[in-house]
């Protein structure tokens, strides 16, 4: 395959690296900022459940002309502008509970270290070319336009644009026309979902220009090595974050032959371009090996409107964990769309989530089966009797579950996996109405003892996997079920040593999941 077994050894097999946008701290974290985090965090989760060693990166992208102006209306230098915005990036990862384990600014010396590396790596590969660029460029996407890309003189994103021309470095994308349609070609999974791979190949095969990837008309960024009247393009800047994180560019580091190249870099469709047409061509023309994946994923409106600053309608993410809780908010978020599709933002939706399926199905399931469990067994796990053509047929849903969410969380298909634990979920309930373990108590406390077994052991496995969703709220599933830390792993959800065992003491059970009782936002 394109750039494997080339001069750098491959990623180990159990490494997984996963990887959000660097977000412009222009502006405060949003929804769709948070969205695009918790849904890493999942993906992060999930392999780190699969015993994989993962390397989980967000941060921040701090220079730019857009940030320099941001900085200059704010009226502070901005160095002190970005340390105040990262930080609120940083404060919502933490609010989040996200799992992260770096997080990177592009103001910070490694990073700033490894940009002029892969510069020179460029310059001396003969990719990079001194010119000067004429033409259009919108401060808000950071992006170059052609006049034909316009309508009504303003970008295709409805961006204002202003002329430019000024001495600039091109990098010579059009070489990498033919290359990138084989890299597409060759791994038809290198952009997901399918519908934007097509979108991504139909642009690229519309031809390529060379980029321009220096600008001389502002000062907020990495100095172009030996032509310091440049800074590097912002886009250029960023996107080695990716590697700069782990060291790049030594590529020797334990960090960087553990983990590049990367497993799938998580963006939104709008810079999609970006990490699937020029990042590529960067580390195909420095010589390294491009990322095995770029997932894009769709974009929220919040109750159908556009999410603007201008519009007043831009959701706090605190504000939404405040309201709802987090567990509530990362399933909503996680749940409402199919990944990679729009989504919208709701209070209905969001409240009908929270009430329905985290309330009255899960939370319900667990309630109901650990409190009959603590009143009816001695608040111990029942021993279970032979098990009868229902017991095996939920049993037999609960172990396919697995191997389902696996193929699905494969494909970063993160909806599609909730789907299918709550078809379980929903098994589960028939089964205790078809049952009836209460009527049992009397009639045939045997009986009684294995269905609760069975729910329980379905439980366990369902808090296993809901782990990587809603780690807060399986956690303390978990603890009701007495399940000790080590064997919460997925390597735990077949392995007949980490079942219920029958008699273990249970703790008194709490609810996990409350109805939203309070004002909707
Ligand atoms: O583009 N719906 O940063 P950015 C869904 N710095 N996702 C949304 C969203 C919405 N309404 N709004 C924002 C940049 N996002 C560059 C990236 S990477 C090397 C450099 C999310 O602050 C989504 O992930 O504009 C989108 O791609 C990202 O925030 C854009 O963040």
């Amino acid at each position: 395959m394109q750039g494997r077994g080339s001069e750098i050894p491959m990623a180990s097999a159990d490494a997984f690296y996963v990887t959000t946008p660097i977000y412009y701290v222009n502006d405060v974290p949003h929804i769709g900022h948070a969205y695009t985090t918790l849904a890493c965090d999942a993906i992060a989760r999930f392999a780190r459940l699969e015993g994989r060693r993962v390397h989980f990166l967000t941060g921040t992208d701090e220079h730019g002309q857009k940030v320099e102006k941001a900085a200059a209306d704010a009226g502070v230098a901005p160095q002190a502008f970005t340390d105040r915005v990262s930080g609120r990036f940083r404060e919502l990862a933490r609010v989040m509970a996200v799992s992260n384990d770096d997080f990177i600014r592009t103001t910070e010396p490694r990073h700033l270290a490894g940009v002029q590396a892969l510069w020179r790596e460029l310059v001396r590969r003969d990719q990079i070319y001194l010119g000067r660029y004429a033409g259009w460029y919108s401060v808000r996407d950071e992006t170059y336009f052609a006049e034909s890309e316009l309508t009504g003189g303003m970008a295709p994103t409805g961006a204002p644009v202003e002329w430019v021309e000024e001495p600039s470095y091109f990098f010579r994308l059009s070489a990498w026309q033919e290359p990138l349609l084989r890299l597409y070609e060759e791994r038809p999974d290198f952009i997901l979902p399918p519908s934007r791979r097509n979108e991504v190949i139909s642009f690229v095969k519309g031809g390529l220009q060379d980029l321009s990837v220096s600008r001389t008309s502002f000062s907020w960024g990495i100095p172009v090595p030996d032509d310091p009247d440049h800074v590097v393009y912002v886009w250029l800047d960023a996107l080695t974050n990716y590697m700069t994180a782990l060291g790049y560019p030594n590529t020797e580091t334990e960090a960087y032959r553990t983990f590049w190249p990367a497993d799938v870099h998580v963006v939104g469709k709008d810079i999609l371009r970006f990490h699937a047409i020029f990042w590529p061509a960067f580390l195909l023309a420095a010589g390294l090996q491009p990322p095995r994946r770029v997932f894009a994923h769709g974009w929220w409106t919040n109750e159908g409107q556009k999410i603007s600053k201008s519009l007043g309608n831009v959701i706090d993410p605190v504000q939404l964990i405040e309201a709802y809780g987090l567990d509530q908010t990362r399933y909503f978020l996680l749940r409402e769309v199919p990944f990679g599709n729009d989504g919208d933002f709701s209070r209905d939706a969001m409240v009908t989530r929270m009430n329905h399926d985290l309330a009255n199905d899960y939370g319900n399931l667990v309630q109901r089966v650990l409190s009959m469990i603590q009143r009816n067994c001695d608040a111990r796990v029942p021993a279970p009797g032979a098990y009868d053509d229902a017991d095996h047929r939920l049993i037999a849903a609960a172990g396919d579950m697995l191997a389902r969410v696996r193929a699905a969380m494969a494909e970063q298909a993160l909806s599609r996996s909730l789907e299918m634990v709550f078809e379980v979920i929903a098994s589960a309930n028939r089964y205790v109405d078809a049952q009836a373990p209460w009527a049992l108590r009397k009639t045939d406390p045997e009986r009684m003892a294995t269905v609760l077994y069975v729910l329980a052991e379905v439980i366990r496995r369902l808090a296993l996997v809901t782990q990587a969703f809603m780690p807060d709220a399986s956690g303390k599933i978990l603890d009701q079920l007495a399940v000790p830390d080590d064997v919460r792993s997925l390597a735990s959800f077949e392995d007949v040593a980490s079942a219920l065992q029958p008699g273990a003491a249970l703790p008194p059970p709490s609810g996990v999941f409350p109805r939203f009782a309070g004002q909707a936002l």
